[in-house]
Parts: C-alpha cells; sequence; structure tokens
C-alpha cells in the first residue's frame, strides 16, 4: 500500500518557501530526510527558497557535507510551509516555529500519537522515514540526484540496522536499490557511521560490565549522574550510545538502558519480541514497537518503569510456555 502523496506534492508545488524540520537529538534518519528532502526539493523545483532547522549532532555532522541549519528570522514562517520529519510528538519536533508556518506537512514512520500537521503522510510499516521520502520521489517521479540519495540512503541504513532489523523487507531493498542508481559512496558512508574513537570502546566496554537482569531477564543498567559526568557525557546521548551493547544477549528479549542528569532520568527501551512501545508511551515516551524512548524525572520512576518492562517479560515467557 503506498501512503498518500499526491496532496503532499501539491503543498511542496504551491510553496514559495518551505522549511523542514525534524525531531530534536537528530539521528541518522531525521538528518537523512531533512538533508535528503531538500536536495529532492532544491534539484526538482530551483526556484524555491529551501531551508532547514533545528539543533545539530556532531556525530552524523558529516551527512551535512556542504550544508548546515539555517538561521532564519519568525518572519520568514509566514505563508510558508512547514515540512515536519520523522517525529511522533509535537514536543519532540526541534524548533518550535513551525507553529507559524500558514501550512504544515508531516512524513513519519513511528507509531501515530496525534495529527500534527495539516497534511500527514504517515505510515509505520517503512524502516525510515528515509524509505517514506524515497517512495515519495519514486512515485512522483522526482529526479534524485547524489546528494539526495546519499542521505535518504544513510537515513535507512541506520534506522533498518544496518538492514537488519525486522521493519527491514523487500520494499526496503527496492529502494536501497534505486537510490543506489545515483552516485553514493556506501564505503565512505559506512566507515564515517561505524568508526569508533578509541576512548568510545574503552566507554562501551566499562558500561557492558555495568549490566544486570531483573528476575524475568530484562538486562538493564542505570548510569548514575556522577558516573556521567566522570564520562563527560549527557543522559539522551549515552542512553542511546549504550542501549545496542545489550541486543544480541541469549535468553535477553527486552532490554533498556537508564542514564540519569539535571534534566532527568533517559529511558532507552529496545526489545527482540514483545511490543515495549506502551509502557514507554505510560511514562511520557513514544517511538516504535520494539524500540522506544522516554524521561523520566526520578530513579524511582525509572525502577517502576523497569518493573513494568520485567512484569512483560514474564507475561511473554509465559506464553512462549504456552506455544510449546
Ligand atoms: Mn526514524
Amino acid at each position: 500500500m503506498k501512503p498518500a502523496f499526491g496532496p503532499a506534492l501539491e503543498a511542496i508545488k504551491e510553496a514559495k518557501r518551505i522549511i523542514i524540520h525534524r525531531h530534536t537529538r537528530p539521528d541518522g534518519d531525521a538528518y537523512g530526510s531533512q538533508i535528503g528532502l531538500f536536495h529532492l526539493i532544491k534539484d526538482n523545483f530551483p526556484q524555491k527558497e529551501v531551508y532547514m532547522v533545528g539543533d545539530t549532532n556532531e556525530r552524523l555532522s558529516f551527512m551535512l557535507h556542504a550544508l548546515s541549519m539555517d538561521d532564519i528570522p519568525d518572519s520568514f514562517y509566514t505563508n510558508a510551509l512547514a515540512i515536519i520529519l520523522d517525529t511522533s510528538a509535537p514536543t519532540l519536533i526541534s524548533d518550535d516555529r513551525w507553529r507559524l508556518a500558514g501550512k504544515t506537512l508531516r512524513f513519519d514512520h513511528h507509531i501515530f500519537m496525534g495529527r500534527i500537521a495539516n497534511i500527514e503522510v504517515i505510515d509505520q510499516s517503512f524502516e525510515s522515514c528515509c524509505g517514506i521520502i524515497a517512495l515519495f520521489a519514486k512515485s512522483c517521479k522526482l529526479k534524485v540526484g547524489d546528494g539526495a540519495a546519499t542521505a535518504l540512503f544513510t537515513g535507512i541504513v541506520t534506522d533498518s540496522g544496518r538492514f537488519r532489523y525486522d521493519s527491514t523487507n523487500s520494499r526496503t531493498f527496492m529502494l536501497a536499490s534505486f537510490l543506489m542508481k545515483s552516485n553514493i559512496d556506501t564505503a565512505s558512508i559506512y566507515k564515517a557511521l561505524y568508526t569508533n574513537e578509541l576512548y568510545s570502546v574503552k566507554l562501551k566496554a566499562k558500561f557492558t560490565l555495568r549490566i544486570k537482569t531483573t528476575k524475568h531477564n530484562v538486562a538493564y543498567t542505570y548510569t548514575t549522574k556522577e558516573e556521567l559526568e566522570e564520562d563527560n557525557l549527557d543522559a539522551p546521548t549515552a542512553a542511546r550510545a549504550f542501549v545496542n551493547v545489550m541486543g544480541d544477549i541469549e535468553g535477553i528479549e527486552i532490554w533498556v538502558a537508564f542514564a540519569e542528569d539535571e534534566n532527568g532520568v533517559a529511558c532507552e527501551l529496545r526489545s527482540s519480541d514483545c511490543n515495549i512501545n506502551p509502557i514507554a508511551v505510560k511514562y511520557g515516551g513514544g517511538g516504535h514497537a520494539k524500540a522506544s524512548g522516554a524521561t523520566v524525572n526520578s530513579q524511582s520512576l525509572a525502577m517502576d518503569m523497569l518493573r513494568e518492562l520485567d512484569a512483560l517479560a514474564a507475561l511473554s515467557q509465559n506464553d512462549d510456555r504456552k506455544e510449546e
């Protein structure tokens, strides 16, 4: 099933000025869809004014190549089209001024949490928002230049866990193949994404030694404010960077990284099988069925969440037993 791209293309064609937003703390898919769509619009509608706004991510700055986030005045939003990418909730959109725009359009692949934009293209069956943008380009027969292809391919790679997560399907490869008709330097993308600095390898090792398990085999780590300060990390970065260390452990089907700083406790929840999203939503977060995040105010709330995850693990183990 194809999402309805017609109204989205119409809105882009109608707009003179377009401002592209995505979620805060951009990951590869947020940056990739933003940069990819920027190039797509520029390459196909060169007369349009297009801007990208939002916070930056040093680790992924290679994705920007010669581009940067734009510093624009509020007045630019009058009669402009604001496009919101890869974001499920208004509070997560980087740069709140999208609200000032004359018209809004959103492309997203997260679990739907409520309407945000005038025109919504939402399909949670996609591994990435970049995949939706790639299909948008293909379906609308837009010209895809090397810049757009490279950015969109990078986002598909990062949000699919290098084509490994089970959201990866034949459409994912079809779109990757479509993008690869352009000139994409995959070796340099993979090098930029997966080369680690020695200090971060050592940091991961330190973190790995802190892994604990609950009664029903939920793996977790709780990194305190003091421990983070020692390593000069903020909580969301640490939780996101380290949660994957607990994937691929035999017998562990749910894992969660907690990291605490002055803004609260960042929680990154993952699962190989059951849906952990409702627990993340209950604690004010969101995301996907098997990968979600939230920030809670205290360690005791984080431990409440851990108990709920443990209960979920117990339930799923019972279900497995019944099936056997
Ligand atoms: Mn995404």
